[in-house]
């Protein structure tokens, strides 16, 4: 089944030079494509809306800081089974608990700083897809 999905390389995994190997791992699987994609420091808004989900966690505000410092790569991915797929190759939100060979798992030790986002369903897919390319139908 031909699914979209919205991934984002956090700015940890900008600023140590990871946007080629998260990329590759993701071109590289078959079917896969990517779509769309931008690199730039995304807005406190942008990422409050994205993040609205986690509002009033001890950990929203830190994470809308770390997300605001610096560039992200924000991306559309489209092909079969690419929702679950992504988080496939992500891991486990903490890096030390995700798998190795998981992008989190080869290059996480933090959180928060845990290098990728992306989409956990179809309808946060659609949601974040408006979020961060609000020109694209
Ligand atoms: P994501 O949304 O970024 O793909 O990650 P996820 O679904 O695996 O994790 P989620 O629970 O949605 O949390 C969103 C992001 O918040 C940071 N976080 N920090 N306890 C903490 O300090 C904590 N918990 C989560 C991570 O950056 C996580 O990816
Ligand atoms: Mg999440």
């Amino acid at each position: 089944m031909t699914q979209r999905t919205l991934v984002l390389i956090k700015p940890d995994g900008v600023r140590r030079g990871l946007i080629g190997e998260i990329v590759g791992r993701i071109e590289r699987k078959a079917d896969w494509r990517i779509t769309a994609m931008e690199l730039r420091t995304f807005d406190r808004e942008t990422l409050e809306l994205h993040y609205a989900e986690h509002a009033g966690k001890d950990f929203y505000g830190p994470l809308v800081e770390f997300m605001a410092s610096g560039p992200s790569v924000a991306m559309i991915v489209e092909g079969a089974r690419v929702i679950p797929g992504v988080r496939a190759l992500a891991g486990a939100t903490d890096p030390i608990a995700a798998a190795p060979g998981s992008i989190r798992g080869d290059y996480g030790v933090e959180v928060r700083e845990n290098l990728i986002h992306a989409s956990d369903s179809e309808e946060s897919a659609e949601r974040e897809v408006k979020i961060f390319f609000p020109g694209l139908v």
